[in-house]
């Protein structure tokens, strides 16, 4: 997207399960705020009332019986009404937008892993993202087992939610997911080593954010 004068701009954290995108998200938030920046940190599925609701469907594993590709519909459902009342507003307000998962979770869960066309979330993808696509996507990659491990630290004895139920494999498919959307457009993705400890992801997501959106490079994209 060609970013208007004045108009915030829009980071996207994606990866597996246990990837540390949550925590990156937070401390990318800080530090954009250390520099004087309005900040929104917001996530998917979710990020507004309507769309929280549809998250709760979603993870509880009610939607599973449509498939992965009525999933999906549910997934850009929610994105239509997190964009048109979080996203969009806080962008044109000048804020900087930071969200835990956005539409490539929907072409790797959806597509690489539920095996959904892709021409179907291309579509999806039009209809819900449109023009509101992300200045820079941050793809947290680490082995599949490091970020289950992790996962399944963090939740004890809780029930795993829908995705977290996955085998192994799947994960390894997520992973390969992620990188190949990386691969396929890479002006607007970096991949980020998050099996380092948190403070040198943090740097590293730094540096990318400082390269691609602070450098004088960024700042002519939006001359007139
Ligand atoms: N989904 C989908 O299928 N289609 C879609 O279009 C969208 C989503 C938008 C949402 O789950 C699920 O919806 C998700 C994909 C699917 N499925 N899964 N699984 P969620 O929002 O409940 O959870 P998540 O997005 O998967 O995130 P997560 O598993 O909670 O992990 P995370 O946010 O990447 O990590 P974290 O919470 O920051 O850290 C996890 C733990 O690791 C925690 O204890 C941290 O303290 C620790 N951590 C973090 N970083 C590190 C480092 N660097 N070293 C060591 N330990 C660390």
């Amino acid at each position: 997207m060609i970013a208007m004068p004045g108009r915030g701009r829009f980071i996207t954290f994606e990866g597996g399960e246990g990837a540390g995108k949550s925590t990156q998200a937070r401390r990318l938030a800080d530090r954009l705020e250390r520099r004087g920046l309005a900040v929104v940190v917001t996530r998917e599925p979710g990020g507004s009332p309507k769309a929280e609701a549809i998250r709760h469907v979603i993870l509880s594993g009610r939607a599973r019986m449509l498939g992965p590709a009525g999933e999906a519909m549910l997934f850009a459902a929610a994105r239509i009404d997190h964009l048109d009342v979080t996203i969009r507003p806080a962008l044109a307000r000048g804020a900087w937008v930071v969200c835990d998962r956005f539409m490539d979770s929907t072409r790797v869960y959806q597509g690489a892993l539920g095996a959904v066309d892709s021409a179907v979330i291309d579509a999806l993808e039009r209809v819900a993202v449109a023009e509101t696509r992300p200045d820079l996507t941050l793809i947290l990659d680490l082995p599949a087992e490091t970020g289950c491990a992790r996962a399944a630290a963090r939740r004890g004895a809780a029930t795993p939610d829908r995705f977290e139920g996955e085998d192994i494999e799947a994960h390894r498919t997520l992973r390969a997911g992620f990188l190949a959307v990386a691969e396929a457009d890479p002006t607007r993705c970096v991949v980020i080593d998050a099996a380092q400890p948190p403070d040198d992801v943090a740097d590293a997501v730094w540096a990318a954010v400082e390269a691609r959106l602070f450098a004088p490079r960024a700042a002519r994209v939006d001359a007139p």
